[in-house]
């Protein structure tokens, strides 16, 4: 009897301990809960599952419990910044890019000059093999002929003597002793400023994306400049770019004044604190004048805050002497400091190394080998010569 009595007394207590609770909490003017998270908000640990507010205790007494943490303001996914491998070392990661200008510069040549007899016809054929890869008139003709004479000391040769022949001829070609470095220098305060200018197609915007990709994976702070205003495209294009590694681009109006736009990004570059600042250019063709008075307008008025450190040319190494050509205007309307030779994977004709130098008299700094972000290297000529040859 004992136990049932204590039973129902037991029972009675919880009943009226519930019915308490609840009019506790649902008692008239109480604020309803706080909202339940949104769904995004990340799952919260056990202990912190409690409701929020006033909550009756085992004692019957109310305490406040802390709301939960409060879910961050609506999340905005930030595109995720790259960070970009450095540029040291990226032409030997990227040499069997010159597989075709391997295969027919460099195997070709190496088989002729390793023939028993080298007649005229031989001789001929080596010529031509220069020739058709590009190398120029003149830079073919001096090779072959310190070639021959080469050869006629050597008399019979074993295919390593060849092959030293042909590097030591095309190095000296490239000539290894040019300086090759950008000119990415900060002055003091103020940012080194690099002007990329080329025909339309080359890969100017790429080569600018790249190289900006390149220098911040150097620790480089980098502005761009959309300064080819001629279409909006072109902007867009070269914002992704920098998107993606966490440079800012400076753009204008489409149809806008690229000198203007050339100017804010300088101003843009100076404010920031930046290191780099490189500006992206139009390739529009028209006429010589016109082109003078853009790229002129262009760089005077970035040198109104900085210095152009750096004219680079873009020349697309599959246009062959077209380009050639082309590339020439440029280099008459401003002081080009170094070409930036683009497609070289997927040519025959590396030879283009050897010939633009020559014409335009300004080294070759920086080489295109693909379509990938990280497809832009320094040029190194012994790397180069190297993987012509094949190992
Ligand atoms: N295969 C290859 N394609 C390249 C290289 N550089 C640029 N391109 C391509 O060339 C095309 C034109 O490039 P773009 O930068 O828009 O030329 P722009 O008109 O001079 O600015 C694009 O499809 C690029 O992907 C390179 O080194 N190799
Ligand atoms: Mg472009």
């Amino acid at each position: 009897m004992d136990g049932y009595l204590g039973v129902i007394v037991i029972v009675v207590v919880v009943a009226l301990l519930a019915v308490g609770g609840l009019f506790l909490l649902f008692r008239p003017g109480r604020k309803a809960a706080p909202p339940v998270p949104p769904p995004q908000a990340p799952p919260l640990p056990e202990e912190e599952k409690r409701p929020a507010g006033p909550v009756e205790e085992a004692g019957g007494a109310v305490t406040t419990v802390p709301p939960p943490i409060k879910p961050a303001e609506p999340m905005v996914i930030a595109p995720e910044v790259e960070v970009p491998p450095p540029s040291a070392g990226r032409m030997v990661r990227l040499r069997s890019r010159l597989a075709r200008s391997q295969s027919s510069l460099g195997r070709g040549l190496l088989e002729l000059l390793s023939r028993d007899r080298l007649d005229d016809d031989v001789w001929d054929e080596i010529e031509e093999s220069l020739i058709t890869a590009d190398v120029g008139v003149a830079p073919t003709r001096a090779m072959v002929e310190e070639l021959r004479t080469k050869v006629k000391v050597l008399g019979s040769r074993t295919p390593a003597e060849v092959r030293g022949l042909l590097r030591e001829q095309l190095l000296a070609q490239i000539n290894p002793d040019l300086d090759r470095s950008l000119h990415v220098q900060k002055h003091g305060e103020r940012p080194a400023v690099v002007l990329v200018v080329g025909v339309n197609g080359t890969g100017k915007t790429t080569t600018t994306g790249k190289l900006a990709r390149s220098l911040i994976g150097d620790g480089k702070k980098v502005v761009l400049g959309a300064a080819d205003t001629f279409r909006a495209a072109a902007a867009d294009q070269l914002q992704t770019w920098g998107e993606r590694v966490g440079a800012e681009t400076v753009r204008g109006p489409e149809g806008g004044d690229p000198a203007s736009v050339a100017f804010d990004a300088t101003a843009k570059g100076i404010e920031d604190k930046v290191d780099v600042v490189i500006v992206d250019t139009a390739g529009r063709l028209h006429t010589k004048t016109g082109l003078m008075d853009e790229l002129g307008k262009v760089k005077r008025v970035i040198e109104k805050k900085a210095t152009v450190d750096e004219v680079l040319l873009v020349l697309d190494a599959t246009t062959g002497q077209n380009g050639m050509r082309q590339a020439q205007v440029f280099a008459e309307v401003v002081n080009i400091t170094g070409i930036a030779l683009t497609k070289l994977d997927g040519t025959a004709k590396g030879g283009i190394v050897i010939s633009v130098q020559r014409e335009l008299g300004v080294p070759v700094k920086l080489v295109g080998l693909g379509e990938g972000p990280d497809d832009l290297a320094p040029f190194d000529p012994e790397v180069f010569v190297d993987a012509i040859l094949g190992d």
